[in-house]
C-alpha cells in the first residue's frame, strides 16, 4: 500500500489499484480568447497558470506508463447533441455554434475546440468527446474505465467547480476512488475553486481527496514498482 499525503486524509493507493489522469477540458475554447469561455464573458487569461504544472503531471504518468484520458467539451456541427437550452444560455452575443475568431464556438473539429497544444494528447491516450459537463453523460467513459480496470482517478483541468466537480462527483458516485489535483486545476473564480476544493474533501472526503501534483507524483513513483512486481 502506498499512501499519497492529501487533504482530509491520505489517500491509499493499494497494489491492486489501477489509476488513470483524467485531464478536463484543456481546450482553447476555454484558455483562448475569442472562445466559449470568453463568449460567457470571462478572463480566460487566468487559467493558463496550471499548464507547466499539469504538463509536469502528464509527463509523469507517461514516464510511468499510466493511463491518460483526455475531455473534450464539444457538439456536432448540427449541434443535435446540444440542449436548446444550453444553447440560449448566457444572452452573449456569441454563442455555441456561433462564427467567432477561432471557428464555430464549441463544436467538434473547430480549430478552437482543440487541446491547446502544450497538452496535446500522444498516441494511445484516451480523448473523449463529451457534450455535457460531466465525462460521463452520453459518452463512453465508464465503459473505458471498466475495460482497463481502472479503480483510481486523479482529476485534473479547468474549470475547478463546473467540468472538473461534476466529473468528480459522477465518478464518486460510480465508485471510483477520486482525488483532484489543486493546482492542475483552475476556474475563472479564484473563489470558487477554493470553496470546490474545500467542500471536496469536507465531510471526511464526501467526494474524494485534493493533493498537489508533487504530492501524487511523490506516492506514484513508489507505487508504480511494486505494481510491477505484482
Ligand atoms: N463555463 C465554465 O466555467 N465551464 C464550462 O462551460 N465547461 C467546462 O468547465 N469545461
Amino acid at each position: 500500500m502506498v499512501y499519497i499525503a492529501a487533504l482530509p486524509y491520505e489517500y491509499e493507493l493499494p497494489e491492486s489499484s489501477q489509476v488513470a489522469l483524467v485531464v478536463i477540458d484543456m481546450q482553447r475554447d476555454f484558455m483562448e480568447p475569442g472562445g466559449f469561455g470568453d463568449a460567457l464573458g470571462n478572463d480566460v487569461a487566468r487559467l493558463q497558470a496550471i499548464v507547466p504544472t499539469l504538463q509536469q503531471l502528464i509527463a509523469g504518468f507517461r514516464e510511468l506508463g499510466l493511463p491518460i484520458i483526455h475531455t473534450l467539451e464539444c457538439h456536432l456541427p448540427d449541434l443535435s447533441d446540444c440542449p436548446p437550452s444550453k444553447v440560449r444560455r448566457g444572452k452573449g452575443e456569441l454563442t455555441i455554434g456561433s462564427e467567432g475568431p477561432m471557428g464555430r464556438i464549441l463544436v467538434k473539429g473547430e480549430p478552437g475546440n482543440g487541446i491547446i497544444p502544450e497538452l496535446a494528447p500522444v498516441p494511445g491516450e484516451f480523448v473523449i468527446h463529451k457534450p455535457g459537463k460531466g465525462a460521463f453523460y452520453a459518452t463512453n467513459m465508464e465503459s473505458i474505465l471498466q475495460e482497463q480496470g481502472i479503480t483510481h482517478l486523479f482529476i485534473t483541468g479547468v474549470t475547478t467547480e463546473v467540468c472538473v466537480q461534476t466529473t468528480m462527483r459522477e465518478a464518486n458516485d460510480r465508485g471510483y476512488e477520486c482525488l483532484m489535483v489543486e493546482d492542475c486545476t483552475e476556474s475563472y473564480f479564484p473563489e470558487f475553486k477554493q470553496a470546490t476544493l474545500e467542500m471536496v474533501r469536507a465531510q471526511g472526503g464526501i467526494v474524494g481527496w485534493t493533493a498537489t501534483a508533487a504530492q501524487v507524483l511523490e506516492g506514484l513513483q513508489q507505487w508504480q514498482p511494486s505494481k510491477a512486481l505484482v
